[in-house]
């Protein structure tokens, strides 16, 4: 509902991806799912990979990455480091090595900045492998890239030329 269909529920998001949270519990409720606002509070708190963000006066809620929705975030481009990771399934390769990461549904590439987390991402779709993004490079050469508050890093595309081939790991 945050990221990709808040329509399910007759939500709608603001420019930057927040919601009311009072709003989305009720019109969750309404739509016969059970959730408080306490147990919201606690997602938010343990979820594993810190995607939602409670606003300071903990009266609104988002994600805070991977929306198909159209969002700006309101982040701030910065330099990535040399290297950053992308997670795929061996399957995709052919069609990676044509034309580049492209986001997909998604608003953006997605990249971690450590191999491990990369296998889990990759880990979603298929037998895992990891690229390593020259994402330096990319960076000098104008490519922007962003970071959410959960670590992930974010680039519109990743031309061929900028991608390292690891090794395959197993699934
Ligand atoms: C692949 C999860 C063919 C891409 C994760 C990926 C991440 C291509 C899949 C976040 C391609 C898209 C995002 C091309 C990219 N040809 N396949 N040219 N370019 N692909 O789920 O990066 O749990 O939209 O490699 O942990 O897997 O949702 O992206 O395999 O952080 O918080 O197309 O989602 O986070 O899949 O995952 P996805 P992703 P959350």
């Amino acid at each position: 509902m945050l990221r990709h269909d808040p329509a399910c529920i007759g939500l709608v998001l603001d420019a930057k991806g927040w919601v009311d949270v009072a709003d989305l519990v009720r019109r969750a409720n309404a739509h016969g799912r059970d959730l408080t606002r306490a147990e919201l509070v606690e997602i938010v708190r343990t979820n594993d990979k810190q995607r939602f963000s409670l606003s300071d006066d903990g009266a609104r809620i988002r994600a805070r990455q991977g929306h198909s929705v159209d969002v700006d975030l309101g982040l701030e481009p910065v330099e990535p480091p040399e290297f950053l990771y992308h997670g795929t399934a061996t399957r995709f390769l052919g069609s990676i090595l044509a034309e580049g990461l492209r986001p997909g549904s998604r608003r953006h590439v997605h990249l971690s900045p450590d191999h491990d987390t990369a296998i889990r991402v990759g880990r979603r779709h298929g037998t895992p492998i990891v690229l390593k993004i020259r994402s330096k490079k990319m960076h000098e050469g104008g490519a922007v890239f962003l970071l959410s508050e959960n670590g992930v890093w974010l680039t519109d595309l990743v031309p061929p030329g900028f991608i390292e081939f690891e090794e395959e790991v197993g699934a």
